[in-house]
């Protein structure tokens, strides 16, 4: 290290696997350089080049140094008094005139990693008497919030697939070499997996898109997209009828039937020409994953943002459970954790909305909606807070939701730039960043595969007027006259909330604070006696297969079966993408990640075969479309896409984003123009969203003018 040098360990708060880090400051405290951290227990130096761009984010010039108001000439910048006075003020009018019904919270996705900042944003609500509390999860994994909810009596409980010890591996919805993986937090999880290969285990992929960097890990089966739930029952249902489900693992649990009729309806053989696979892949699958000695399931958003994400997640617990892999070692098992998960309580009944029923998980309405519940006649959303998150580009309702969004009486949105949400506030709001505010890696707790506790202090003071999350939130309430967390004795508001948390597994925020690097590493749980204490915490009695909760999403089956059976047989489908190459719209200002040339927007991808026939060529404009809505995209060629599929990444649609310049040079188009949204757009029973799988027009752009 040079001299006048310090060296400071933190971690990587852009995706769930919270790399370790460490951060070199130079001798005027500045950050001046980031590297994995090679001494992390954990993560062991594993780090990806997203997480190290962080540092570019930190000292980004474009980012937001003071509160920004927009006014006829732009955006104007003002001091924090004056925003905070402002914003009351506005915010007491809707009060006022509507009650909190017209008030909204969205939290992006960077809220699961910025701990006093999740919790203030509820608190906030709280206060407030807030019920819209939109977020990211209906756009992402509400599907499995709600089926741990309904199954296991807390969203927050999901079974992880034990890659270490399984036999056989099927991987649903996934590609860990882009992503990292989801709801099963590990470090380098190619190198996981790989390691499972060569210890002898079987890996399958399911996608549309052949995971061919990863064939020597496991062959992919290219299932159509939105269709995983009849594989799922398939395979549930070839096991059935093979050596039924009536095992010494379900033995004495309740409404065995309810899953044994499902299940009886899709066999392998009906379901093949809807999931696009031979009936025989089908059986083998089925065969397979019972025969294994220990099997274990990974499904991820590929399946979540599909039309039956819940159905599906459940039909995954249900195979696990009845091969005996559920709860158990080198199959399906609750990881330890130190933040004890919050209980739903009984499943509540669906709510009943003009736009259709839908049960709200962690109390959160569908983002589908998000326009609707603005523009409603009776009941308006007349203010909205957008805490880290950008619901125009990713969410459902393009021009529609750009229109409600612009037409509300209080739009704010705290944030590191003004994105292309911020660019339609009255007040875009400069958050402090990672690197500048205390954090404790709890959103992952219980998604382990090696379960660990870390903390990390701020490693800088917040640069400019850059405030944190929770501050920004209390200022507000304290400006209306609530309390806030400044009332918190001591003002340590981080350790009063989260000790509450904490204290029940024996750890507090003191105890990881002092630990060597700030991190605790947990002994993983035993698998086994699981579902007994679930069964016991939920209904004092025994495990519930098929809780009532979750038949109105069982009921819908079969009619999606019907419509998906009958579709035109060119029908293309649009499917999610994340690339190398972005985070959601969270590094889109970043010129590193716009120097090659694939990098810098978003083009359709096409199998060569589609593409063909219907005479194009890479490189050229195509018109995207449907009944939602419309793109222009530059076509790209992916052999690896199975014909019928075409598939575009999210997060772009910086046309209109001057406070992102480097952004809005290369701004791609906002794929979720054509995603549904309204009335009919997400699963009742989780009001997740559904975007992938979306039936879509790809005409020539010159074949229309
Ligand atoms: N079509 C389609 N749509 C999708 C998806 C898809 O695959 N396809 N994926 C979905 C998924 S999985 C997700 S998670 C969502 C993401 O949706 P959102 O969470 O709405 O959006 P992000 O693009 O992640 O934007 C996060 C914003 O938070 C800011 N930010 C980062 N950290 C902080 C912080 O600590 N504090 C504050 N105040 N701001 C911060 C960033 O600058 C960025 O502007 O998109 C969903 N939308
Ligand atoms: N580089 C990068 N990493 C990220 C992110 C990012 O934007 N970029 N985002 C982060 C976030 S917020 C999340 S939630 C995680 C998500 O992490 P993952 O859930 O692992 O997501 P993806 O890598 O997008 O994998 C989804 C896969 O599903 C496939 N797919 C699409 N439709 C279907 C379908 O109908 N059925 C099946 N079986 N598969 C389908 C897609 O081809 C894709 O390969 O990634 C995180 N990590
Ligand atoms: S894998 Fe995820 S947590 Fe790790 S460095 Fe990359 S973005 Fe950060
Ligand atoms: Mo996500």
């Amino acid at each position: 290290m040079l001299p006048g040098t310090t060296a400071k360990k933190t971690f990587c708060r852009l995706c769930e696997v919270n790399c370790g880090l460490e951060a070199t400051l130079d001798s005027d405290g500045r950050i001046a350089k980031l590297r994995p951290d090679h001494d992390h227990p954990v993560t062991r130096g594993f780090a990806c080049h997203k997480g190290l761009l962080a540092l570019e984010v930190h000292h980004d010039p474009d980012r937001l140094e003071t509160p920004m108001r927009r006014t006829k000439h732009g955006f104007e910048s003002a001091a924090w008094d004056e925003a905070i006075d402002d914003i009351a003020t506005r915010l007491r009018a809707v009060l006022d005139a509507h009650g909190p019904q017209g008030v909204g919270i969205y939290m992006g996705n960077p809220c699961a990693f910025n701990a006093l900042g999740a919790m203030s944003a509820g608190m906030f609500a709280a206060t407030l008497g807030i019920e819209n509390l939109f977020n990211a999860g209906t756009q992402d994994c509400a599907n499995k919030f709600a089926v741990g909810e309904i199954l296991y009596g807390s969203a927050e409980l999901h079974p992880i697939a034990d890659i270490d010890r399984a036999d056989f591996l099927l991987i649903l919805g996934a590609n860990p070499r882009i992503s990292k993986t989801s709801f099963l937090s590990t470090a380098d999880p190619v190198g996981v997996l790989r390691a499972a290969r060569k210890r002898g285990a079987s890996i399958r992929f399911v996608n549309p898109l052949a995971l061919a960097d990863m064939a020597d890990i496991g062959k992919t089966l290219q299932i159509r997209p939105d269709t995983d739930a009849y594989l799922l029952a398939a395979i549930l249902c070839e096991i059935e009828r093979t050596s039924g489900l009536d095992t010494a693992a379900t033995s004495g649990m309740r409404n065995l039937d309810r899953v044994r009729n499902f299940a009886r309806a899709y066999p392998p053989e009906r379901v093949a020409e809807v999931v696009g696979l031979p009936a025989r892949e089908i059986v083998q699958l089925a065969h397979d994953l019972a025969e294994a000695p220990h099997a274990a399931v990974h499904m991820s958003t590929g399946v979540n943002m599909g039309q039956q994400g819940a159905l599906a997640y459940w039909l995954v617990q249900m195979l696990s459970l009845v091969t005996g892999n559920l709860d158990r070692a080198g199959g399906n098992i609750f990881s330890a954790r130190a933040v004890p998960p919050m209980l739903a309580g009984e499943p509540t009944p669906l709510r009943n909305t003009k736009w259709g029923d839908y049960r709200p998980p962690r109390g959160t309405p569908p983002g589908g909606l998000l326009a609707d519940m603005i523009l409603d006649d009776a009941n308006p959303i007349r203010a909205l807070f957008v805490i880290a998150g950008n619901p125009l580009l990713s969410i459902a309702g393009g021009d529609r939701l750009r229109g409600a969004l612009s037409g509300l009486d209080l739009l704010v949105s705290t944030d590191f730039y003004r994105n292309a949400t911020a660019e339609l506030a009255h007040w875009a709001l400069p958050a402090a960043d990672w690197f500048e505010r205390e954090d404790l890696n709890y959103f992952v707790q219980g998604v382990q595969r090696e379960p660990y506790l870390q903390w990390t202090d701020s490693l800088v003071e917040p640069q400019g007027e850059r405030r944190e999350d929770w501050w920004i939130l209390s200022r507000i309430q304290q400006a209306l006259g609530f309390p806030s967390l400044f009332d918190i004795p001591g003002g340590d508001a981080l350790k009063a909330l989260w000790n509450g948390r904490l204290e029940e597994t024996g750890h507090s925020v003191d105890a990881i604070r002092s630990a060597p690097d700030g991190i605790i590493v947990l002994p993983q749980a035993e698998p086994g006696g699981s579902l007994e204490q679930i069964a016991t915490t939920m209904t004092g009695k025994i495990f519930d297969m098929c809780p009532d909760a979750l038949l109105a999403t069982l009921e819908r089956a079969e009619p999606i079966f019907e419509s998906l059976s009958g579709e035109a047989s060119g029908q293309l489908k649009l499917i999610t993408r994340r690339t190398h190459h972005m985070l959601n719209s969270s590094l889109q200002n970043l010129k590193r990640l716009k120097t090659d040339k694939g990098a810098r927007t978003n083009p359709l991808y096409m199998s060569p075969q589609d593409a063909s026939d219907r005479d194009l060529e890479a490189g050229d404009f195509v018109i995207v479309r449907n009944d939602h809505g419309q793109v222009i995209a530059e076509l790209a060629l992916d052999a690896n896409l199975r014909p019928g599929v075409v598939a575009m990444s999210h997060g772009f649609g910086n046309d209109r984003t001057p406070g992102m310049p480097t952004a809005q040079a290369f701004p791609g188009v906002n794929v979720n123009a054509l995603s549904p949204s309204g009335a009919g757009s997400f699963d009742p029973v989780s009001a997740m969203s559904h975007l992938t799988g979306i039936a879509v027009e790809v005409l020539g752009k010159m074949s229309t003018s």
